[in-house]
């Protein structure tokens, strides 16, 4: 058979008033511009565990929605998408079938609401799609009735024998970034995090040398190309962190991940996170009062245990050259309006190299979903094509949804008005080279240890 792949990509926001807003704001622009532009590595997974036998291409939605007119010419199309793009992707699969294509639907959406991706594909991927992927080639090869397919029956995968991604396929379309995934899932459980659906599994760390080989094979792709590690959260296991950046330190790779704060609490993994190319890290705050984050994990209340270390942990990371990109959520339950103004003094004292601000967003699958329906609270039960986090789907405790949105705006034009970011990185680059003036000076008085000698 002749398979496409079809991912959906780009950055959404359905506020027009906040993409015009964007669209000024050249800080927002750029970022946004960075992280729109990356492959779907789910995709390209899919495509190394494609039975032997078949054509296999891969193929993006553009900015604008439209599907390429060649996947109407292959036998099965694959559409991975997430919640925002649901809608986009169940169009598009209606169109093929039209036409006579068969259609297989997978990714975050399809697994947090199967039914109704049934209703748009013939087969339907329920989780990890590793196991399942080659039993729908295999049954839509042999004209097997349509299903939902669920991964949870196949066992979980095996992250230690992960295939190397095809990224061979993505030809000469230039990325900004391409993905390599270190671990898969988390051990915490915060309560509004869209990657739940797949948190019901393990956290997996893959084998040190299978990341290696598969960066290599992005750089076979894309020489020179800037990493970003498609993770929930990297570094919970300091040990295997550690064995990790000795591995990547020779390989002269520059690379961007998502962590949580612990990372702050261990001088060598921070020392050997700059030594082998980490240029960023995007960590959750999601709030600077300790006092809003009781209860936002549900497993062990991480973040409000952690929330008054934030400023110290921040500093700690950055000094290390490795910036951080802090996360804040507004329209916490315990936030009301002042919020706003904390944020941006948090931000400005600790010198956050980068800040991401998103709105309080319920996908579908999540706890939060759950009570928020529960407590009636959801504003636009349905509209997932609202579930971007920048659009107001959600009626905040302690302030309306118009004023959640306005602190929205006020804040997106104070956090990326240039001076700020200019004085914001100003502190990042004096800390960074206090802490240098501070090393230098050490190792000048103090006499060389015997390692040192013998080196
Ligand atoms: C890379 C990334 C992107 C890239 C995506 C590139 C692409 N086309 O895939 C870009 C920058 C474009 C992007 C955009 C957006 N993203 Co994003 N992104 C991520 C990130 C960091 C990693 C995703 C990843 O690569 N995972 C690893 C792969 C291996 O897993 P996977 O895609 O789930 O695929 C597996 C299974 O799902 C399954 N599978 C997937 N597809 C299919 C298809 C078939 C047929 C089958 C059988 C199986 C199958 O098999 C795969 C292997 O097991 C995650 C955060 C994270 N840490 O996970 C957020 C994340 C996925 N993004 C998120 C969001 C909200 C967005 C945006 C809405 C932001 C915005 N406002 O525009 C847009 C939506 C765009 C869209 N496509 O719909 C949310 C999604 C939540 C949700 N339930 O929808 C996440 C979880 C981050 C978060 N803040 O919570 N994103």
């Amino acid at each position: 058979m002749n398979i496409a792949l079809l991912a959906m990509s780009g950055i959404r926001a359905c506020d027009q008033e906040l993409v015009e807003l964007g669209l000024t704001l050249p800080g927002f622009v750029e970022r946004s511009k960075q992280i729109a532009a990356l492959p779907s590595l789910g995709l390209l997974l899919l495509a190394a565990y494609t039975p032997d036998g078949h054509d296999v291409a891969y193929f993006e939605v553009e900015g604008d929605g439209a599907e390429p007119d060649e996947i109407y010419d292959f036998d099965l199309v694959a559409i991975s998408t997430f919640t925002a793009q649901a809608f986009e992707a169940y169009a598009i699969a209606d169109r093929l079938r039209a036409r006579g294509v068969t259609v297989a639907i997978g990714g975050l959406h399809a697994t947090a609401m199967p039914d109704e991706a049934f209703e748009h594909a013939d087969h339907v991927c329920v989780g990890e799609g590793e196991h399942v992927w080659p039993e729908i080639v295999r049954a839509v090869e042999a004209g097997a009735p349509q299903r939902i397919w669920d991964a949870r029956g196949f066992g979980t995968v095996d992250v230690s024998k992960l295939r190397v991604p095809r990224y061979d396929l993505l030809g000469d379309r230039p990325y900004n970034r391409y993905t390599v995934q270190t671990t898969r899932g988390c051990p915490w459980r915060c309560e509004f995090c869209a990657s739940t659906v797949m948190l019901g599994l393990p956290y997996r760390k893959r084998p040190v040398a299978d990341v290696v080989r598969d960066i290599h094979a992005i750089r076979a792709h894309a020489p020179g190309a800037f990493l970003e590690f498609a993770d929930d959260n990297t570094f919970v296991d300091k040990a295997w962190s550690r064995e990790l950046l000795r591995a990547l330190e020779p390989l002269d790779v520059h690379w961007f991940t998502e962590t949580d704060i612990s990372v702050a609490d261990d001088p060598e993994l921070l020392d050997l996170m700059a030594r082998s190319g980490c240029r960023q890290v995007l960590v959750g705050l999601e709030s600077p009062r300790p006092a809003a984050l009781r209860g936002i994990e549900l497993h062990r209340d991480f973040k409000a245990a952690r929330g008054r270390d934030y400023e110290a942990a921040i500093r700690r990371i950055q000094e290390h050259g490795v910036t951080v990109n802090g996360c804040f959520v507004l329209g916490l339950d315990e936030d009301g309006p002042d919020v706003f103004d904390e944020i941006r003094e948090f931000a400005d004292r600790v010198g956050l190299y980068e800040v991401q601000i998103t709105v309080m967003t319920a996908f579908p699958g999540t706890p939060l979903y759950r009570r928020l329906e529960r407590e009636g609270r959801l504003l636009a039960p349905g509209e997932w094509q609202r579930c971007t986090l920048f659009d107001v789907g959600v009626r905040p405790k302690r302030m309306s949804p118009e004023r959640l949105r306005e602190g929205l705006f006020q804040l997106t034009r104070e956090l990326y008005e240039p001076d700020a970011v200019r004085r914001r990185r100003a502190v990042f680059f004096a800390g960074r080279r206090s802490r240098l003036v501070k090393r230098s000076a050490k190792s000048t008085s103090s006499p060389p240890s015997s390692s040192s000698q013998a080196s």
